[in-house]
């Protein structure tokens, strides 16, 4: 008997990156009630789906230059807003870069990584054999008029615009990669589409607004009032005071009462950005590259509405760093759950390994989760690892959610039985096994704070004077309630 060795064909990888959303999508168990993800959701019945995926810090930029680079924010040192190239341990072979080197056409458009070459971030020529509009502006920047306008302060804005969808730059990118699969594609191909929203401006045409009006069919989100009491000074500090437009946007919601409407323009972006999505799989389906190509959609985080009086992402809470993810790999399983903890960080060896490609130069930090995708309740004894800043950790299992701030306040929350982390048990002499299991996946490295951010509030520094920086912030506020009064419009 002959064995004939025959190369498999390369699949390709449509890539499916979405901003700021958490996990109010239909596969989750603890969706948003009225949320509505029909196009999301037949891609989750089509793979696999995680439950228990978290991103590695929760901020766009940090967390983008980690997933690119395979590489933790603890050992690049790329907390914040750093420029990937300005920084010596981040000069490595990106994903798309990485796939480019090894035969494939790289293709891309929209918000993949964060910002634009312009500023420092963005895409760089090396990565992307073509890119729409252009490797130096990545995104396009149209997003239709408001015809009414929620204004919390600075950039938090919301409301529903006068145009349709044609108004919108996903919409536009969407359309362009549309395009681009049906003029046909150089296989093997890996193809970015990045989407804007829901990221704010939560702005998006009437007709998402109208599936969410106010009512007893938008349930709130479930909120404790007192729900801080129990959270270490850290905690607290990294949700109210590290930044007075923080504490300014709970304050201006609480006093105006926005808390019905701004759930309903982040559930109106979420299905406006699923419509989006749609459109670029009808036209995979409906392509020669159907039964090839694998898809993945992700998001950089996730984002708190209100939960512990945080309208952010920036917390190392659950709901800023579990995100959704999804994996399509033709001829395997089909619309299974797993609640394995697993990582963003994990989607460059895995992409490499279903692709079956060699390993690049450096040495990629997260694991290969492909064997999930053949056995999604197989054993997985891993955690994931989630980093704000400077050694500000989150470690999260399917179970438990173990996190530790720069100055060793703790929390631990049992995410099976209390799933909004309302009762910190770290202190529950009990439960110390627990957290040592857990802290057993916290970095043995924590990297400086690289320099080159330019948000200086954030994630700029190694370590705060908790009672300074609270005192600071809530004077600014004060100083900075009439300007913000008059900004509003
Ligand atoms: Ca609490």
């Amino acid at each position: 008997m002959f064995l004939v060795s025959v190369r498999a064909e390369q699949p390709n990888i449509l890539f499916i990156s979405i901003d700021d959303l958490r996990n109010y999508v239909g596969y989750f168990p603890d969706e948003h009630p009225s949320v509505h993800t029909p196009n999301i959701d037949r891609l989750s019945a089509e793979g696999v789906s995680f439950t228990s995926a978290y991103c590695q810090s929760p901020m766009c930029a940090a967390s983008r230059n980690s997933l690119m680079t395979g590489l933790l924010p603890s050992t690049t040192g790329a907390y914040g807003f750093q420029k990937r190239r300005e920084i010596p341990a981040m000069n490595v072979a990106t994903l798309p870069e990485h796939f480019r080197e090894n035969g494939y056409t790289t293709i891309g458009t929209g918000k993949l990584h964060h910002g634009s070459p312009k500023e420092g971030h963005g895409p760089d020529p090396e990565e992307w054999d073509e890119y729409w509009p252009s490797i130096e502006k990545p995104r396009l920047n149209m997003q239709g008029e408001y015809a009414k306008k929620y204004h919390p302060w600075a950039n938090v804005k919301w409301g529903p615009t006068v145009e349709g969808d044609e108004a919108q730059a996903d919409h536009a990118h969407a359309e362009w990669a549309v395009k681009r699969i049906e003029a046909g594609l150089p296989q093997p191909f890996f193809l970015g589409v990045g989407f804007y929203r829901p990221h704010l401006p939560w702005k998006v045409p009437q007709e998402y607004f109208d599936h969410y009006a106010p009512s007893e069919k938008l349930p709130p989100v479930p909120r404790k009032e007192d729900d801080l009491d129990d959270v270490s000074p850290a905690g607290e500090f990294f949700t109210r005071y590290i930044h007075k437009g923080r504490y300014m946007i709970e304050k201006k919601i609480e006093e105006k009462d926005w808390y019905d409407e701004a759930l309903q323009a982040y559930l109106a972006s979420v299905e406006f950005t699923d419509k989006q999505v749609g459109k670029v799989l009808d036209a995979l389906e409906a392509s020669p590259y159907a039964d090839n190509t694998i898809i993945v959609l992700w998001t950089d985080h996730g984002y708190n509405l209100g939960e512990k009086k945080a309208w952010t992402k920036f917390t190392l809470w659950r709901e800023a760093d579990r995100v959704p993810l999804i994996i399509v790999v033709p001829g395997k399983l089909a619309g299974r759950i797993s609640d394995a903890p697993v990582q963003l960080l994990d989607l460059y060896p895995t992409l490499i390994s279903l692709a079956g490609l060699p390993q690049p130069e450096h040495a990629l930090e997260g694991r290969d989760i492909s064997p999930l995708l053949d056995n999604p309740d197989g054993d997985w004894p891993y955690a994931a690892l989630t980093t704000a800043g400077e050694n500000n950790h989150a470690v999260s299992t399917s179970e438990w959610r173990y996190i530790r701030y720069f100055n060793g306040d703790e929390e631990l929350y049992n995410v099976k039985e209390d799933p909004n982390e309302w009762t910190n048990l770290a202190n529950e002499p009990d439960l110390a096994p627990v957290k040592q299991e857990l802290a057993q996946f916290l970095p043995e490295t924590n990297a400086p704070n690289a320099p080159g951010t330019s948000l200086n509030a954030y994630y700029d520094r190694g370590a705060w004077d908790i009672a300074e920086g609270k005192q600071k912030v809530l004077q600014a506020v004060e100083r900075n309630k009439k300007d913000n009064d008059e900004a509003e419009d």
